[in-house]
């Protein structure tokens, strides 16, 4: 059976705005009360996930979170019909209408931590969604999150939902941003790396905030209850987090067999790095290819240069293998079926450093072979590029087949999209817009729409 990995990305919602609202995201407080096109980033999301589509992958579509949250304003003491509580937080806390605004559910890396069935002793897909505590806006998400992830992932033959950890600060999670699940074929049982910034004795940031709890991920490996030598902990290095690395998908990526990060991206990178080679290669767990990892030192990409062009953050895809006129068993295994592609974002194309960076990476010693690009300068604004907007779920055809299917993207799911973002997406949005009571009718009514697009009646709660 052919498991393979699908991406579902957030659709950009329709309140895409720059708040300044995440510190130690160096982009978000660059950019903060810049004016921003939400109709250009819903558009731009789009084309990614339309390009992933034409490079023969499954792409799913999971459905942003309605904005504003009310139901938050009115916890934190603003009261009275929904013109009003905006009126009064906008003059009184505008940072409080901004976070209830966020469409921060775009960067559905951070939606959840996701384990294969192939890793999960019940054979079932299993989903945490993330609690994401240190920020206000990202942690109104969740309870939305688990809700969508459950409607899109519905069938408890395949997919198990727990949920989320304790919202404490001990258990902050951020979900799949930094999780990576390395395996020969998906196929196989991977290991899972998980990836935390406090929590045990070593040092910590000292600038910005570390997001992921050591405890998180422990708490995790319970819920799906990973067998331990599938799996490995590491802390990120400190020093990379105070730069502004504030998810490790920002210095480093996974797909496969493949692992590439930055030399200096773990605490204690070597011994983490041969960690994973022992348990690639522990007695009773045959893979059936070698773990390659590709360090990038400082030379060849500074972390400064790796967080302003956003090199780490591209996806890694495997490129369909060759049609063949006469296929064996051994061509699932020839070296052409295991060339990977870079998606990386537009902003490397902007520095010389990515640049020579990627072409150093691709004539490398590894599975990558080719590289395109993609403009999300809308979402990279916020600090979220190609890999942030997607959340990985590794499949099997009956799996697959489980899955909502009005999520799944194709040519005619791609157009009605693109009409219906056209239709009631803003050009521009400011700080100032987010006041204008007219804003909560026209998202709910581009809400109320796409719920019949994506055939999900009943999503949102004003529609029940
Ligand atoms: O959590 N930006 C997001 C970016 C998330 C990127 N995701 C991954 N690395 N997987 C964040 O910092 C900025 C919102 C604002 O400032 O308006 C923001 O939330």
């Amino acid at each position: 059976m052919l498991y393979r990995e699908v991406n579902f990305d957030g659709l950009i919602g329709p309140s895409h705005n720059y708040a300044g609202l995440s510190p130690g995201n160096i982009a978000s407080g660059q950019h903060k009360g810049e004016i921003a096109s939400p109709r250009q980033a819903a558009l731009q999301g789009l084309e990614k996930m339309w390009q992933l589509v034409q490079l023969g992958q499954a792409q799913g579509v999971l459905p942003p979170a309605p904005r504003p949250d009310i139901e938050t304003l009115q916890r934190l003491g603003f009261s009275g019909p929904t013109p009003v509580v905006i009126g009064q937080a906008y003059r009184q806390a505008p940072h409080l209408l901004a976070a209830c605004y966020s469409a921060s559910t775009m960067w559905a890396a951070n939606a959840a931590t996701v384990s294969a069935s192939k890793d999960c002793p019940d054979g079932r897909v299993h989903f945490t969604p993330a609690n994401l505590i240190t920020t206000l806006h990202r942690s109104i998400e969740t309870n939305y999150s688990a809700i969508m992830l459950k409607r899109i992932f519905s069938d408890p033959a395949h997919f198990c939902h727990h949920l989320p950890l304790p919202c404490q600060t001990d258990y902050a999670d951020e979900g799949a941003a930094n999780h990576t699940r390395l395996c020969g074929s998906h196929n196989q049982p991977g290991i899972t790396l998980l990836v935390y910034g406090r929590g045990s004795d070593n040092p910590v940031p000292q600038r910005y905030p570390a997001r992921q709890t050591l405890a998180a991920c422990e708490a995790l490996v319970r819920q799906h209850q990973l067998p331990a030598a599938n799996v490995v902990i590491a802390q990120q290095n400190p020093t990379v987090i105070d730069q502004g690395v504030f998810h490790h998908d920002v210095i480093g990526v996974g797909h496969r067999n493949f692992l590439m990060l930055h030399q200096d991206s773990l605490f204690n990178q070597p011994q983490v790095l041969q960690q994973l080679q022992q348990q690639w290669q522990q007695p009773g767990h045959a893979r059936d290819k070698p773990l390659i990892i590709t360090e990038f030192s400082e030379d060849i990409l500074s972390v400064r240069d790796a967080v302003s062009s956003y090199l780490f953050n591209s996806q890694l895809i495997s490129l369909p293998q060759p049609v063949l006129s006469n296929p064996s068993p051994d061509d699932a295994h020839s070296p052409d079926a295991d060339q990977m592609l870079l998606l990386a974002p537009t902003n490397c194309q902007a520095s010389d450093a990515a640049l020579k960076a990627i072409d150093w990476l691709i004539a490398g010693d590894n599975p990558v072979s080719a590289v395109e690009y993609i403009d999300l300068t809308q979402s990279m604004t916020n600090g979220g590029g190609p890999a942030c907007l997607r959340l990985r779920v590794p499949l099997s055809p009956t799996e697959l087949n489980a899955v909502h299917p009005g999520a799944m993207l194709d040519f005619t799911l791609y157009n009605r999209l693109k009409i219906w973002i056209n239709k009631h997406y803003r050009e521009q949005l400011t700080a100032d817009d987010l006041a204008d009571p007219c804003l909560p009718v026209e998202i709910q009514a581009a809400l109320d729409e796409l719920t019949e697009i994506l055939e999900l009646p009943g999503l949102y709660p004003f529609q029940v």
